[in-house]
């Protein structure tokens, strides 16, 4: 039933529900600046002799708190990377990019920089006169690769279409999802979210989560979750009506994936879903939308599956815009 018209549906007291109780974000004034920055600057250039279009990329996983002064949190399964590689192939077809990702994930233009050997990557050399100084290069063998990433990020940030925005929390990310959508609203149909975050389904409330470390010595653990309150269809309703949407749909059971591709796609009004079981998603994803399904396949170990994602989204976006947002 319409709220307007009396008591309101599950759904929109969930929605409210959640936003209500979700501790406020610790940096909103800021984020809310540098969108707004970010927008003027974009509304006033163009791609073509066309407005420029804008994609929201979402990346990584959400955690959910067990306690206030977090110690221990449940994290969902992501490394960032299709969400970072997506992000580079979007900004090369000459989208803006807002770029929402998991503190610690993947980045765009660092992809190939392995974290764990970060140290390798780099030779220093002393020099024994000046006793103070050494100089620090890139090695040799990785310097082309580091050169291009540098110039490639340095020219989407200075070309103003690149915006990065962390998140670690689900309570973070779906009140950051909010603000960039409200922040996008005068794209109309210029505007896509392209949503590959990892994103919790259950969650503890704020109003009933532990303030302190649970402790051990009161014996086994239960916890009851609440369902986080499906954020799809309020983005498709009533935050972005007309932007084109694109959510991710994981299983690991391949019987089912298509089938709840297709569930997604009628209950939440997504444009596309993009469908992966978690054993092949670096090989093959499978792009459904409305009575069509088209799989997309890495042709080796050098190329980005994303590329060609990408690619073929991108045709899709641009005949949405030309049929004015059907
Ligand atoms: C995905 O399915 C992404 O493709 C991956 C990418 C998380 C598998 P990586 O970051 O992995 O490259 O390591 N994302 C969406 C997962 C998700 O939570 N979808 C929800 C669902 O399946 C809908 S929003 O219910």
């Amino acid at each position: 039933m319409d709220s307007r018209n009396g008591p309101e549906a599950p759904q929109e007291s969930n929605v409210k529900s959640f936003f209500n109780s979700a501790p406020p974000l610790r940096d909103g004034d800021l984020i809310c600046n540098k969108l707004k920055e970010f927008m003027d600057r974009i509304s006033l250039s163009s791609e073509n002799g066309s407005p420029v279009r804008v994609v929201c990329v979402t990346s990584g996983g959400t955690t959910v708190p067990l306690e206030q002064r977090c110690v221990r949190y449940i994290d969902n399964f992501s490394s960032g990377h299709r969400g970072a590689a997506s992000t580079e192939y979007f900004v090369k077809a000459g989208y803006a990019v807002i770029f929402v990702y998991r503190r610690g994930s993947c980045q765009p233009y660092c992809r190939y920089l392995p974290q764990d050997s970060f140290l390798e990557f780099f030779d220093l050399t002393e020099d024994s006169t000046i006793q103070v100084y050494c100089i620090l290069q890139v090695c040799q063998s990785h310097a082309t690769m580091v050169k291009k990433a540098i110039r490639d990020y340095r020219k989407a940030v200075e070309e103003g279409l690149l915006l990065k925005i962390p998140f670690t929390t689900i309570f973070e990310y779906l009140q950051i999802l909010q603000m960039v959508a409200k922040s996008m609203s005068w794209t109309a149909t210029r505007g896509m979210f392209y949503l590959a975050a990892a994103v919790s389904d259950f969650y503890v409330p704020w109003e009933s989560m532990a303030e302190h470390k649970i402790q051990s010595a009161a014996g086994p653990l239960d916890m009851r979750l609440t369902q986080v309150p499906k954020m799809l269809s309020v983005l498709r309703k009533e935050w972005a009506p007309s932007a084109f949407c694109i959510s991710f749909k994981l299983e690991t059971d391949p019987g089912i994936l298509l089938q709840k591709a297709d569930m997604a796609m009628r209950k939440y009004g997504m444009h596309v879903v993009v469908a992966n079981e978690l054993a092949t998603y670096k090989e093959e994803v499978i792009i459904v939308t409305k009575g069509r399904r088209t799989a997309v396949r890495r042709h080796n170990k050098e190329t980005d599956l994303e590329e060609q994602l990408v690619y073929l989204l991108d045709e899709m976006h641009y005949e949405y815009i030309k049929q004015g947002g059907a």
